[in-house]
Parts: C-alpha cells; sequence; structure tokens
C-alpha cells in the first residue's frame, strides 16, 4: 500500500478528519487563537496532520474536569472500572489494524510493529481487567490483643503520564488501564512525533467511558514539554508522573517531582547488551541480536546497542550477522516486507550519522551500513561497529539502529564489560550451558531491570514488570505488581477491645 491510500484509509477509518485540537478535557478545546503541531510521517516528510496546543488556561480546564472526575471513578467498585478497562481492550481491538497503521504513518514502525503496539494495548487491558478483583492488601498479626492490623491501597487521584514516540499507544495503556482499575484518572502529555495516534486512542478510551454513564477519565495535553510538561511536572495536584524518555530530562523531571514531594516513575535510558558464549546456538543468537537491534529501527528503549561474543565464535557470528543484515529489506514500513522502517524525524537521522562518524574516530571499525538512504523520508541503514574497547560513545545510548560489537575472553570479563555502563534496563545472554545462564540471571550477573536467556533485550512481554536500574530510573510499570505505584497504601489498626493496650509494651496510666 502507498503512504496516500494509508492515510486516506487511517483518517476516514478513525474519524480523524474532523480533529484538530491536542486538548481533551471532557470536550475537545476549540482552535481559535491556538498554535498547531504538526504530525509529520517519516515515510515521505510530509504532514499526516496537525492539533492545536493549550495555553495554561485550557491546562486549567483539563485539571479541574480531571479532579470532578476522579471523585465519580474512585467511587465505584474496583471490578466495576475493571469491567470498562476490558471494554476498552475490546474496542481497541476492533480498530487494531488502523491504530496500527497509524502507529506506522505517524513513526514508521513496519505493520506487524504496529499492529503488535495496539496488541500490547489490549494486552495491559485484559490484564488490569483481572487485576481489578486482586487489589489485595495484607492483613498483619497484632502485637494488642483484640486488635485488628491491615494495608489497604487507595488511588492517588490524577495521575500525569508523559509518553515518547516510539511505543506512542502502548506506554500510555501501561500507566492509564492499570491506573484506572486502581481508581485513579490520568492527564497524558504524549510525544509531538505521535499526536494522531493520542487522539485517536483517548478518544476510544473515553467514548468507552462515556457509554457507561461516566464521565470521560482519560485527559490529554499535547503540547512541548518546556510548556504542557512543566505545567504538569510541577503541579501538586498530581501527585504522581509517570515519565518515558531520555535519562537527562527524567533527572530534571525527577528533581521537580520530589521538590514538590511528587512521586515519579521513571523509564529512562538503555544500553542493551547481548551476551553470546561459546556455548550459545549460533543461528539462535544471530536472531535475536538481530531482532534487537534492527526492530522499531533500532528506537527501543530495549533495543540490543551492544554485543558482546566470545572470541572462539567471534568470526562464524560476525559472519552470519552480517548476512542477516544484508538480506534486510529497508523502506515504506507499510510494505509487508519491510522490516526496517525509517527514523523518527531528521533529528534522529543527525543523530545516527554524528554517533556513526564518533564510533569511527573513537577507533570502531564499520563492518556494515552505516549510511543515510538516498530516498525520501528519514531511511538509514542499521550499522554494525566492531570496537576493541568499550568507552566514548559505546557508553551512550542512541536512538538508531547501531549496534557495537565487541570480543570477550571470560564470562566474569563479559559480565563485567555488560555491567559497566550508566544505563540499566534490558540485558541478553545466549547460552545452551545452564552454569552460564544461571551466573548471568544470579546477583552477580546483569544488573538490569531485565535479563533474558536465549531470547532478544527487546520484545518484553506486558506481564513482567517493566523497568530498569541506575540511569533508567528505577521505575516499574505494566505488569506483575507495577499498580502498587499507582496507589498510596495506608496501614489500618483496629482496636476492637474495651480498653487501649499500647505497642512496644509502654504503659501510659491515665
Ligand atoms: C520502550 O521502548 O519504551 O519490550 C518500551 C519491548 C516493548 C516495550 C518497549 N514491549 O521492547
Amino acid at each position: 500500500m502507498n503512504v496516500n491510500e494509508a492515510k486516506k484509509l487511517v483518517m476516514n477509518g478513525l474519524d480523524l478528519q474532523q480533529i484538530n485540537s491536542g486538548v481533551y478535557s471532557g470536550e475537545w478545546m476549540a482552535a481559535e487563537g491556538r498554535k498547531a503541531i504538526e504530525s509529520i510521517c517519516p515515510i515521505d516528510g510530509q504532514a499526516l496532520g496537525s492539533v492545536t496546543q493549550g495555553k495554561d488556561k485550557d491546562y486549567e480546564n483539563v485539571i479541574t474536569a480531571a479532579e470532578k472526575a476522579f471523585k465519580e471513578w474512585s467511587a465505584l467498585p474496583a471490578p466495576r472500572r475493571g469491567e470498562i478497562v476490558g471494554e476498552i481492550g475490546a474496542e481497541l481491538l476492533k480498530n487494531k489494524e488502523l491504530l496500527g497503521m497509524l502507529v506506522t504513518l505517524e513513526i514508521g514502525k513496519t505493520v506487524s510493529e504496529g499492529a503488535g503496539e495496539i496488541q500490547e494495548a489490549i494486552d495491559i487491558a485484559s490484564f488490569a481487567m483481572g487485576l481489578s478483583r486482586q487489589l489485595y492488601g495484607l492483613t498483619i498479626a497484632s502485637e494488642r490483643p483484640e486488635h485488628r492490623l491491615m494495608e489497604q491501597w487507595h488511588p492517588l487521584g490524577i495521575i500525569g503520564v508523559i509518553t515518547s514516540f516510539n511505543f506512542p499507544a502502548a506506554v500510555w495503556a501501561w500507566n492509564a488501564l492499570i491506573a484506572a482499575v486502581v481508581g485513579n484518572v490520568t492527564v497524558w502529555k504524549p510525544s509531538s512525533s505521535a499526536l494522531l495516534t493520542a487522539v485517536a486512542v483517548s478518544r476510544i478510551a473515553n467514548r468507552v467511558v462515556e457509554r457507561n454513564g461516566l464521565p470521560p477519565i482519560f485527559f490529554l495535553t499535547c503540547g512541548s514539554g518546556r510548556t504542557v510538561g512543566d505545567l504538569l511536572v510541577n503541579d501538586k495536584r498530581v501527585p504522581l508522573i509517570s515519565f518515558t524518555g531520555s535519562t537527562a530530562v527524567g533527572l530534571s523531571v525527577a528533581k521537580q517531582t520530589a521538590a514538590r514531594f511528587g512521586k515519579s516513575i521513571l523509564e529512562l535510558g538503555g544500553n542493551n547488551c547481548a551476551v553470546v558464549t561459546a556455548e550459545a546456538d549460533i543461528d539462535l543468537a544471530v536472531k535475536g541480536v538481530a531482532f534487537g537491534a534492527m526492530a522499531t529501527a533500532g528506537q527501543r528503549c530495549t533495543s540490543t546497542r551492544r554485543v558482546l561474543v566470545h572470541s572462539s565464535i567471534y568470526d562464524d557470528f560476525s559472519a552470519k550477522l552480517k548476512d542477516v543484515y544484508s538480506r534486510v529489506n529497508i523502506g515504506n514500513p507499510l510494505d509487508p516486507s519491510v522490516i526496517v522502517g525509517p527514523l523518527v524525524d531528521k533529528n534522529a537521522v543527525d543523530d545516527y550519522t554524528a554517533t556513526i562518524r564518533q564510533s569511527v574516530n573513537q577507533g570502531g571499525r564499520l563492518i556494515h551500513g552505516g549510511q543515510v538512504m538516498e530516498m525520501n523520508g528519514c531511511f538509514v541503514s542499521p550499522a554494525i561497529i566492531e570496537m576493541n574497547r568499550q568507552e566514548g560513545i559505546v557508553l551512550k545510548e542512541t536512538f538508531a539502529p547501531i549496534l557495537f560489537i565487541m570480543k570477550y575472553e571470560t564470562l566474569e570479563e563479559a559480565v563485567q564489560i555488560h555491567n559497566a555502563v550508566p544505563q540499566g534496563l534490558s540485558s541478553a545472554i545466549f547460552s545452551t550451558d545452564i552454569r552460564e545462564t544461571e551466573y548471568f540471571i544470579s546477583h552477580a550477573g546483569s544488573d538490569c531491570g531485565i535479563v533474558n536467556v536465549n531470547t532478544s533485550t527487546a520484545g518484553a512481554e506486558i506481564g513482567g514488570a517493566f523497568g530498569g536500574e541506575k540511569e533508567t530510573g528505577g521505575g516499574r510499570e505494566s505488569g506483575s505488581d507495577a499498580w502498587k505505584y499507582y496507589a498510596r497504601r495506608q496501614t489500618v489498626t483496629v482496636n476492637y477491645g474495651n480498653d487501649i493496650p499500647l505497642s512496644q509494651g509502654v504503659v501510659f496510666p491515665v
């Protein structure tokens, strides 16, 4: 399908023609006198559409509506909230193909990955629905007679969700749908590279809430980080900010929220590494590393950026990897045979070129790719760069398909190199030897939040908690018990006796 056909299909199918507003407070803000921001399609460099950005007063309208909606939403029993979130999942499923294609048009994912993105949101909806009947608290044995001690979890209120371009629907869903079953409402500031996806998804989710006779709970404020982002991050009425983006911006978000005693969930940069040992199934490792490094054109937080290969298999592995790279189809991501689409924008292309240049200046040998393609749009060829030592540019995250390949001799040395970067999101080991794989997942092994054995650093399922250590920010989102971040814990002591016995044996004879 060509880009113009896809644009027509998506804009009509999702009924996006009439929406030109990027602010939703229960109704779409009127456009007059507001600045429009364009959404540019990275496949052809043309505008896909535009939405308007609000002013301070429009932001106030959103927060006022959110405070009101929170009262009503949090009063519903959690399983009822879960049913509504389940219905949102069903609506997303109905629109999966069109929404996936919109993701392809806005940020350049392949059609399969665009559909996968929406599937990830559907998966989290069903997870959240089940969770709505399992928001358990504890009962604790009290040291006092005729006392009961327990803990329960209450919603926080308004959650600010700031997302990046690369998972423009899924990461919103991780936050907004889990927050919703816990009883919260959300205000979303999406990336300015994925505005229409944010409009489309918010509209679908709120329609479901409204048809259940409730006020909308998924609010939207499109705009730049410096305007809308700062308002949200510094707003005392927003007790939690969930931020996905760069380490530099994340650090400032953390400081600003802490300064007002707000909480933050940070999902920042990754510099993910795969270790391929002498005992690896080499063909499987090649596939896992190729997917990790090239999927989403290397623009996932979980993308494989480094591969450490045992010296005894280094030549074999790198020859096979180069062979896979040379067979990869780069181009229009709407074409199902294409597996590497464009980078998100021209800035990303500049970062790619600068990183390749710096790597070569720092002693790297470009053994595959590394060129900007002579095509309209933001296409580059995935690069493999051999490095003798891990230093300089290798320690930085570049959101592009650039893979650094290095040699190692012992697994201890590999783990030491693996961990010697500032980031700590995802990691992988490829080995058929249980002693090696167990070592890698032990406390002495990978220091990341996510560790994979014989599979890629990228492509985590929603059932586990997602996030990482060190400069990745320490946050956890999505599955497992990450829901607790969106709740306040309350410890409850109930005395059902006729006296006031005191804890720690204290006497107070009044
Ligand atoms: C991200 O890049 O911010 O694990 C999220 C993965 C996806 C999510 C990535 N499920 O690659």
